[in-house]
């Protein structure tokens, strides 16, 4: 039946009333029902080996749009809802944003799903079903607070199943309930993000804000997702939804296995298993275990089958980020596994004596992506320069030993949300500039390049972008309560708050720029500066970064001196919805993390995607970016990855120096503590990031900063030239199809799944 029959059929039912009449809340409920009855009609992706993707975090975002498009029927409902007087994309505020991941790694993933069913991948989501995901960010007197984020309603995306595993830990044992969400391919078949839940989940334990009781498991086992800690965050909890995770997966697996009759000993040959970094890795001493004791493997031949199935992604080389649980942890949550983590740390220890390979370490710890490495077959970095840190120092000890295990897969980007959902416009301008071929074979998007010099095709960009601008503008207006100017450049960094990011690098340019405004130089072209991100509850110097922001956007939006040349705009709880209102506005993507920090990035490839250009270091993705692009259509600063590894080394980078140096820098940072900002801020905020700055300044932000106010007036002065400004626009949107997540992930097929 047609889509729009359908809906029309199910309102009928569901209200008793036609389109017409219904609210736009009732259509909503209405097209999930469609949406849903369409889906179930599509077969399962069905392949002689399946990929399961296991992962803490699935980003997925709001569902409808991206539902209705890869079912080929958005178009269709639009169509009928405007003739009755309804707006798809207003319907589609309705939906609640599900907050299941902190940011790029749970992104990832949920690029990953679409990826794989739009290749025709027999692939599956592995992860857990937060009930209040990741907090929601409120602010109070300019500083985050954090309020529980509900989700799920009663009708929803997520399907009930009958799957039920007991999950043993060491003090109870707890049922888990599934619950599937349907992954629909782009014009293709369907596969499943499956996500564990328990049925004993008590939300009314949450006490003020996001406290509750961390004792009561039964109770509060998937009430929330951990923020992205900085703190190494020793919390049992954790573990306890690691492991809950991992024991559940790995018996699905097992289950769909024997459901199929297939001999476990030639498990590679009909799965693989990835992990998205080291937060499932449990599941690998549980695969290994539940061989042994239930289907009578011997050890050997259980590490064997597992080593051949499962494969690891790293995605940082942050010391801190990198999981190592203390061996007492383990004991407590899950006793049962310490016979086989111990088995595979002494077949380690027997054969390397190098204390910087060993599971276990002199202080027993366990560390996490040690067992990832000696127990899986392939180990990717997720950016070129990325893998190429890993190889060289961070895991170099382990390179040495398993050259053959290590390989890159730069990340992506699925182009159905990230350009024809949230960036109808170009999408269209796209298909009547090169045809639609670019939605199957996203390398197509090159034959842009022809239009380079084709004034009609190069203003259209120009107008679709000034289109988005006035449509943000409205909607911060709405939102945020700020008036902004559509016409002046939009500078945009949203991404998660944390110092090597350095959004205290971009807040320094702003006091700078607005002292020069203050001084009299006023800018030829205004500029706006968007932010936004939320900051782990316990990672206070992020916290006071997103203060100095709020504080600056007071200063700066009310000094009647300044306000018509700038603006500073701080968004309140960035999220993938707002992402997607944001990215098609930008004029300028800031991606500005110090050199070899940032493993790859993935919004800067949705930035450049939107015709944005990049205003970033050499350091991720961004390093591919600027190969492809050109030296032309970026704009990049900074030291590079190999000096900044050398600082760390040598232990020689003293971020007075610079503030010495310098009388730029030294204004810069003392606005932050000046009289204006003191009366404007929270005296203890701003001096605790004042000297963090001056005495610490672990991620070089100084290091920097002269040249980034360099280029970046450099990047302004370029946008004035109009003519030349759209053609890097263009270069860019044409050079993005390399970071399609097809892409990615038909190379992770290739060289680590090899499904058919
Ligand atoms: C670990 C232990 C306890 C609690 C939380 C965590 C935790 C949770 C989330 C640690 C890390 C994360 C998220 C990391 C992340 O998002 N990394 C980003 O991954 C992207 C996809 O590969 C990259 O593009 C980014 O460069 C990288 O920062």
């Amino acid at each position: 039946m047609e889509a729009s029959k359908l809906l029309t059929k199910v309102l009928k039912e569901k209200y008793g009333k036609d389109i017409k009449s219904c609210t736009d809340k009732q259509i909503y409920y209405g097209l999930l029902d469609t949406t849903k009855q369409l889906m179930a009609d599509k077969p399962m992706i069905k392949g002689e080996k399946k990929v399961y993707y296991i992962s803490m975090e699935f980003l997925i975002g709001k569902l409808l749009s991206n539902n209705l498009i890869n079912l080929g029927v958005y178009d269709e409902l639009e169509k009928t809802l405007a003739e009755n007087g309804k707006s798809l994309a207003k319907i589609e505020e309705v939906e609640p944003e599900p907050s299941l991941g902190n940011g790029g790694l749970g992104r990832l993933a949920a690029c990953f799903l679409d990826s794989i069913a739009t290749l025709g991948l027999s692939g599956d989501g592995i992860g857990l079903n937060y009930h209040y995901g990741l907090f929601k960010q409120v602010y109070k007197n300019s500083l985050q607070s954090a309020e529980p984020n509900p989700w799920i309603e009663d009708d929803s995306w997520l399907n009930k199943t009958e799957t039920t595993f007991d999950i043993q830990f060491g003090d109870c044992t707890v049922k888990s309930v599934l619950y599937d969400i349907d992954v629909i391919g782009y014009n293709n078949g369907r596969n499943k993000l499956h996500l564990f839940d328990v049925e004993t989940l008590d939300p009314s334990i949450i006490k003020k804000g996001i406290d509750f009781d961390k004792e009561a498991i039964k109770k509060n086992l998937t009430l929330f997702l951990y923020p992205d800690d900085s703190d190494e965050a020793g919390n049992l909890l954790r573990i306890y939804q690691e492991y809950f995770m991992s024991s559940n997966g790995a018996q699905l697996i097992l289950k769909e296995l024997k459901d199929q009759g297939i001999d476990l000993h030639e498990m590679d040959k009909y799965v693989a298993i990835q992990i998205n970094d080291t937060h499932p890795t449990l599941a690998i001493p549980e695969m290994i275990r539940l061989l042994c004791m239930n289907e009578k493997f011997t050890v050997e031949e259980a590490i064997e089958v597992v080593t051949k199935t499962f494969a690891y992604t790293n995605h940082t080389i942050l010391a801190e980020a990198l999981e190592k649980w203390p061996l007492t942890y383990l004991q407590k949550v899950v006793p049962q596994l310490l016979p086989y983590i111990f088995e595979l740390s002494n077949r380690v220890a027997k054969k390397y004596d190098d204390e910087r390979v060993q599971i276990i370490d002199k202080d027993n710890r366990v560390h996490m992506a040690h067992i990832d490495i000696h127990y899986g077959h392939s180990v990717n970095g997720v950016a070129a320069i990325h893998t190429e840190i890993l190889k060289d120092s961070e895991l170099n000890h382990f390179y040495k030993i398993y050259p053959e295990k290590f390989n890159n897969k730069t990340n992506g980007i699925t182009f159905r949300r990230w350009l024809m959902s949230c960036n109808r416009p170009l999408t269209k301008l796209i298909d009547d500039t090169i045809g639609e071929g670019w939605k199957k074979d996203a390398d197509k998007l090159q034959d842009l390049l022809k239009f380079e010099n084709d004034s009609k095709v190069l203003d259209s960009l120009y107008d679709i972008k000034r289109g988005k601008k006035a449509e943000l503008s409205e909607y911060l207006k709405e939102r945020e309560k700020e008036e902004i100017n559509p016409d002046s450049i939009f500078d945009i960094q949203i991404k998660r708050m944390h110092e090597y990011k350095r959004q205290q690098m971009n807040a320094l340019y702003i006091i700078h720029k607005y002292l020069e405004i203050k001084g009299g130089k006023k800018p030829s072209t205004p500029v706006t500066f968007i932010f936004g991100g939320k900051a782990a509850p316990a990672y206070v110097i992020a916290q006071d970064v997103i203060h100095l922001i709020k504080v600056l956007q007071k200063i700066v939006n009310t000094d009647p001196d300044v306000k018509d040349y700038m603006k500073v705009v701080m968004v309140e709880n960035y999220n993938v919805s707002y992402a997607e209102k944001l990215i098609p506005a930008c004029d300028i993507s800031e991606q500005i993390s110090l050199a070899s920090k940032e493993a790859s990035g993935t919004g800067n490839m949705k930035f450049m995607l939107n015709g944005a250009v990049t205003l970033g270091t050499n350091d991720g993705a961004n390093v591919e970016i600027r190969e492809l692009v050109g030296d032309d259509n970026i704009f990049t600063f900074g030291e590079d990855s190999d000096t900044v590894i050398a600082h760390y080394a040598k232990a020689d980078y003293v971020s007075k120096d610079y503030y010495k140096k310098s009388a730029v820098i030294k204004e810069a940072v003392d606005f932050i503590v000046s009289k204006q900002a003191l009366k404007a801020g929270n005296k203890v905020s701003l001096e605790r990031l004042y000297n963090e700055l001056l005495n610490k300044d672990w991620f070089m932000t100084l290091l920097d900063l002269e040249d980034y106010i360099k280029v970046k007036d450099e990047a302004f002065k370029a946008f004035e030239d109009k003519d030349s400004w759209k053609k890097k626009m263009l270069v860019n949107v044409a050079k993005a199809g390399f970071f399609s997540s097809d892409r990615t992930i038909a190379e992770y097929n290739k060289d680590i799944w090899n499904l058919k």
